[in-house]
């Protein structure tokens, strides 16, 4: 299938340092904020933006994770789907009136987001939840929107995104192939 890269490792870096400014500014600083990564590459962005973040405001930020895979519906229903299911809460520090800012490497139909929400949520009440994305696919199924975006690519339904990232994977590059 074809390849067309959408994002290089320039391109990345530049993405995660604009969002990172872009959570400050919103923010007005970082006091109160927690990130929280949905693993795996949304997991590895997080990462980079925390450290991007102490780089530019000279504290840290605080950040957790959550595990997130699709869970396969019992196959013997009519129509069978697949369902984001929590997997692992990996959040030390209290959400209680935090603004949590869950990152995710590819933002689609929305059902992930929904997940993590309610995961958050069942922690205690947050002040805020907002959302960081590296690429919003489009496709949503459910009213859910993105705060931050490093950049919006229009695909078909068939076409997927390929997200690598040096943590996991030989490069950083983002491509998309059908
Ligand atoms: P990630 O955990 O780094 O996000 O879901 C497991 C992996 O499969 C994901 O890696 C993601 O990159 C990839 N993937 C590609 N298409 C899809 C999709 O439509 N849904 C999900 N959940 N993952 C997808
Ligand atoms: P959603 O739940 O919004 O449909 O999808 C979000 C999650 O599914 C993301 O965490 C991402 O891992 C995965 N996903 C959905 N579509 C794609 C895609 O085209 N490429 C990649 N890499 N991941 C995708
Ligand atoms: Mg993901």
């Amino acid at each position: 299938a074809e390849k067309a890269v959408i994002l290089d490792d320039k391109a990345i870096g530049r993405a995660i340092t604009r969002i990172a400014h872009e959570i400050i500014e919103r923010n007005k600083g970082i006091d109160g904020c927690i990130l929280v990564g949905i693993k795996t590459r949304g997991a590895f962005i997080a990462k980079r933006l925390a450290e991007k973040i102490e780089q530019i405001e000279g504290k840290a930020i605080l950040t957790g994770e959550l595990d997130i895979t699709l869970y396969r519906d019992d196959l013997s229903q009519k129509n069978p789907g697949q369902e984001p299911l929590v997997q692992q809460v990996d959040i030390a520090h209290s959400i209680k009136d935090k603004k949590v800012i869950l990152v995710d490497d590819v933002l689609y139909t929305g059902r992930t987001v929904r997940a993590a929400m309610d995961a958050v949520m069942d922690l205690g009440r947050p002040a805020q939840i907002q959302l960081a994305v590296l690429i919003d696919r489009g496709h949503r199924e459910l009213p859910i929107r993105s705060d931050y975006v490093g950049k919006n690519i229009p695909t078909s339904s068939e076409e997927r995104i390929v997200v690598e990232m040096t943590e996991s994977d030989s490069t950083d590059r983002v491509t998309i192939n059908d």
